[in-house]
């Protein structure tokens, strides 16, 4: 159905569905991947990507799925991972993946079906209203009731979900709009981001404030790693011998080997990252937003502390206590501005002595805090603390870990180390069955990597059925679930609050590898931490998704006593 001419005399003119409209444009704006459950709602969507190369449409076993998929190429590569999902029953299912995106700061684009413009409104099959259910929960919502209007949509989609503070956007698209065909001019204009620098004076402030500090620390985050100012943050740190803490759930924005880096602070903060933050006379957050669990449960800063936050959006700089100084500028631009203001003059020799001394205390307390001494010794179950070590040794430097909600990931929050950016997934969300998906989205961004997953026995089944997408898109990811049958996290907050009085906590056996094989993978079953590296070593090969079974001790779920659980 022809639904309108735009100018018809342009020269430009293209003629197209909506559907192509809209795709055409999001292929324009840097979109890669597209992860879905398919339904009738959106068929003009799909069809416009069938032929598409520039594209890839993967079909999940789940819509949280496919959203966490959608979340982790956004968050990897900078460009919004592309989501679908039909109508309000596939909607409900994705919002997982959507409040992860909110929370995580990730681009994102959800398309969801809607019913057609001529039944809206009268609670037709699967109806509901998309824009008032996900209005409070992502950063644009539009439902467009006109064919010619998609590419203009899908332009500013791409903008709102990648500019500022970026995250999810959702466009509900009403079923027959897709199809109409609309002739319009071709002359949309790609809105580029430019790099966002902070005003001079601001960054000859910051740099003076930080001189005058006995003991500062630098907070970096997500817009460290998406902006690629890493390297610019270590040699700023390293000239003027600051120290560098990385936000919850970002432990690669910093090497951790850096003789700088002083731990990653967050829900198992050790004693010597919540020393380092406490002890501070001044913190400079940069790209990073102070969520509740990289403030320590809102405990930091303390009124003292000096706080200076640098981020693209003033919406990420928010804190219950304030913030001394702010400044809106993306990381790699601050961090070099940075860097070239203190090339015109040096820190005195007194301070540089006593910041580098504090320096190497703080950071051999960190390393000396974070390397696995001693395991718990049992016959019968495979001890986490060996299991690490065995993973430091046998997974290579490039290893991109994934990780879910579980007791388990305080071992790879723990113990394992990060020394290049974009190298580990994890929802600020603490969403469950995060980490299999993610895995699947690392693998398609960068085949070259390994790629390791780390996931309990409750947060596996949630998503675990994704292994027979990584089979059939030929994703050779290494799955680690730490099976423990239990919901432990939860176990040890009850134990806490209600002594001795468990409920809903208990699980039922499952035999993983099996699980792994029945949907095309292949399956290792760990008993003991000695039957652990040579089934690693030969997962890592590749060759196939590959599930390890690791039969865990019930009663290991702490890595240490002072840790605090999701
Ligand atoms: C989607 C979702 N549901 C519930 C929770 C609450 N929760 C946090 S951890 C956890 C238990 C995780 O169990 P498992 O994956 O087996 O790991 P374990 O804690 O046993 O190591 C639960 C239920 C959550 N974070 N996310």
């Amino acid at each position: 159905m022809l639904f309108q001419v735009i100018d018809p005399n342009a020269d430009n003119k293209i003629v197209a569905s909506g559907a192509e409209l809209l795709v055409n444009e999001l292929a324009r704006g840097g979109v890669r991947f597209a992860f879905t459950v398919p339904g009738e709602s959106f068929l003009g969507v799909l069809d416009a990507l069938r032929d598409r190369t520039d594209i890839r449409t993967i079909a999940t076993r789940h819509e949280g799925a496919a959203g966490f998929m959608a979340e982790a190429v956004g968050k990897l590569s900078g460009r919004p991972g592309l989501c679908m999902a039909t109508r309000m029953v596939g909607a409900a299912n994705m919002a997982i993946g959507l409040h992860t995106a909110m929370q995580d700061s990730s681009p994102l684009i959800a398309i969801l079906g809607q019913v057609p413009t001529n039944k809206r409104g009268r609670e037709a099959f699967q109806e509901a209203d998309l824009v008032s259910i996900f209005s409070p929960m992502v950063k644009w919502v539009v439902e467009p009731t006109r064919p010619d209007r998609l590419a203009e949509i899908a332009n500013k989609a791409v903008c709102v979900a990648t500019q500022g503070r970026p995250g999810p956007v959702v466009i509900s698209l009403p079923e027959d709009i897709l199809s109409m065909e609309c002739t319009v001019t071709n002359s949309l204009k790609q809105s580029m981001p430019q790099p966002i620098e902070a005003p001079a004076g601001v960054v000859r402030q910051i740099l003076e404030r930080l001189r005058l500090a006995k003991n500062p620390i630098i907070i970096v985050g997500a817009g460290v790693l998406a902006s690629g100012a890493t390297n610019a943050a270590v040699a700023f740190a390293e000239r003027e011998k600051i120290g560098v803490l990385a936000g919850w759930r970002r432990p690669d924005a910093f090497p951790n080997d850096h003789g700088c880096y002083l731990g990653h602070t967050g829900l198992r903060a050790s004693s010597t990252v919540r020393k380092s933050l406490t002890e501070a006379d001044i913190v400079l957050v940069v790209g990073h937003r102070l969520d509740e669990n990289t403030a320590l449960g809102y405990s930091f800063p303390k009124a003292e502390t000096e706080l200076i936050i640098v981020d693209t959006a003033v919406e990420s700089m928010m804190v219950p206590s304030g913030v001394d100084l702010m400044a809106v500028a993306d990381a790699l631009s601050f961090f070099n501005a940075l860097n070239c203001a203190a090339d015109a003059s040096k820190l005195d020799e007194d301070t540089v002595a006593g910041r580098q001394q504090l320096l190497k205390t703080r950071h051999d307390e960190w390393v000396k805090e974070t390397t696995p001494v001693h395991g718990s010794a049992s016959d019968s179950y495979a001890d986490l603390t060996s299991i690490t070590r065995h993973i430091h040794k046998l997974a290579p430097e490039s290893t991109i870990y994934t990780s879910d909600a579980g007791t388990f990931s305080g071992w790879l929050d723990r113990y394992v180390r990060f020394n290049r950016p974009g190298t580990f997934l994890g929802p600020i969300s603490g969403a469950m069955g995060y980490a299999v998906p993610a895995a699947i989205a690392a693998k398609l961004h960068k085949p070259d990597q390994p790629v390791v997953s780390f996931s309990g026995d409750g947060g596996f089944l949630m998503t675990g059925a994704e292994i027979e997408t990584a089979v059939r898109e030929q994703i050779p990811l290494v799955a680690l679930v730490f099976d423990n049958q239990k919901y432990a996290t939860i176990e040890v907050h009850q134990e806490r609050h209600y002594p001795g009085r468990p409920i809903a906590t208990g699980l039922g056996p499952v035999d993983f590898a099996e699980f792994a094989s029945s949907l095309g993978g292949r399956g290792y079953t760990i008993r003991h931490e000695s039957e652990f590296p040579d089934a690693f070593a030969d997962a890592l090969k590749g060759g196939e998704p590959c599930v390890l079974d690791i039969k865990t001790d019930p009663e290991q779920i702490s890595v240490n006593d002072d840790v605090i659980h999701q």
